[in-house]
């Protein structure tokens, strides 16, 4: 049934003129910068718009876990490893605001985790790379968190109240993310030869997976303008692109580390960076279930799933006793 929830919306823009009476009324309370809450009426396709998105989000919150948590065990100190604890655990806790956002829409956890498994819903492409050294850690955070942070600093302010409360928080947190992986990066940059090596070599690896995850290229994109004027995204892809790229270049001088880009250059007429774009075939590859951990991270889900069923059961076995009990009292009472 919510097949059809996470269908392409990928359609032309309804003008003003094919719009309906109550579509109008709802596209000039996002024209307004009104809030749309849950019990608003809204279009089915700004609902599946939703639905897909926040969903995608909340699954690569929780996807996002497993590249990191594949260190916890070998941090180099007990301080690394508490704030990498800290950090994989602060995803978690992101995966779940977004996952309760979602269900405001009408559709269950249970649901959104069959639809993961089942192939139906994506995650982000990059926790499809592998992390081989402690200086991936770095690279994640400094460049994973500072693009999620760079896509998701202007869904605070999109149209549907639910998620842009929950980006406020999960914002907060992936600052402090992403100053501690280019803290790493620092050390590392600063480190040894055979340490700044890593560091580059981290760099080298997850510059362009970093760049896919803002989506395909503007004329890719099936869901951008539609989503734009519903104002549940704010920023077109390439957009957001060009700004991380201007923001981490020097970030990357000062490390001392080579952007693997040798087209990158400053290009003063324009006032930004020029750069190469990632390898799009590659991630449409890794989207379509083909990269290089697709398939163990969706193992790694599947067997936290089917391992969490006696909990589930639990509970509601709990919550089905709990209400015979409750009813129960009713019938002594009357
Ligand atoms: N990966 O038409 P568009 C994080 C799909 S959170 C996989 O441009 P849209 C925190 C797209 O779904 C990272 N699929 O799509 C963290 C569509 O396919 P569909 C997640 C992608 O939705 C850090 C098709 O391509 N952040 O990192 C990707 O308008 C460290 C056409 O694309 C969010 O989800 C991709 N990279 O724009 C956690 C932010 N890009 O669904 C742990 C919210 C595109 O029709 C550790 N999401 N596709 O089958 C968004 O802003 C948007 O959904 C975009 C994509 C920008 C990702």
């Amino acid at each position: 049934m919510y097949a059809q929830m996470v269908k392409s919306t990928g359609q032309a823009v309804k003008t003003r003129a094919e719009m309906s009476a109550e579509e109008g009324r709802f596209q000039d309370r996002i024209d307004a910068g009104e809030k749309i809450e849950p019990k608003d009426w809204m279009p089915e396709g700004y609902r599946r718009t939703l639905i897909r998105q926040i969903g995608q989000h909340a699954h690569s919150e929780i996807v996002g876990q497993l590249p990191e948590a594949n260190w916890i065990t070998r941090a180099p100190t007990l301080e690394r490893k508490a704030i990498l604890l800290a950090k994989v655990q602060d995803e978690a806790g992101h995966g779940l605001y977004l996952y309760c956002a979602a269900e405001t829409l009408g559709v269950s956890r249970d649901e959104l985790t069959e639809m993961l498994l089942d192939g139906r819903m994506k995650y982000s492409s990059i926790f499809n790379y592998p992390t081989l050294s402690w200086a991936d850690m770095g690279a994640i955070g400094w460049l994973v968190d500072g693009a999620a942070i760079m896509n998701q600093v202007p869904l605070q302010r999109c149209s549907y109240g639910p998620y842009s409360r929950a980006m406020i928080r999960i914002c907060k947190e992936e600052s402090f993310h992403q100053r501690q992986g280019f803290d790493i990066m620092m050390k590392m940059a600063g480190g040894t030869a055979a340490q700044k090596r890593m560091a580059q070599d981290a760099l080298d690896r997850f510059w362009y997976p970093a760049l896919m995850m803002f989506g395909p290229s503007d004329g890719d994109s099936v869901h951008s303008a539609q989503s734009m004027a519903w104002k549940i995204k704010m920023n077109s892809n390439d957009e957001l692109r060009q700004k991380f790229v201007d923001q981490t270049v020097p970030q990357a001088e000062f490390l001392g580390l080579e952007v693997p880009d040798p087209a990158l250059c400053w290009n003063a007429s324009r006032g930004a960076y020029d750069f190469s774009q990632p390898d799009w075939d590659e991630f449409f590859r890794v989207i379509a279930g083909d990269g290089p951990c697709n398939r163990e991270r969706i193992a790694a889900r599947r067997m936290a799933w089917e391992d969490g069923q006696w909990v589930r059961d639990g509970l509601m076995a709990h919550a089905d006793k709990a209400r015979a009990a409750a009813a129960g009292q009713e019938e002594a009472v009357a």
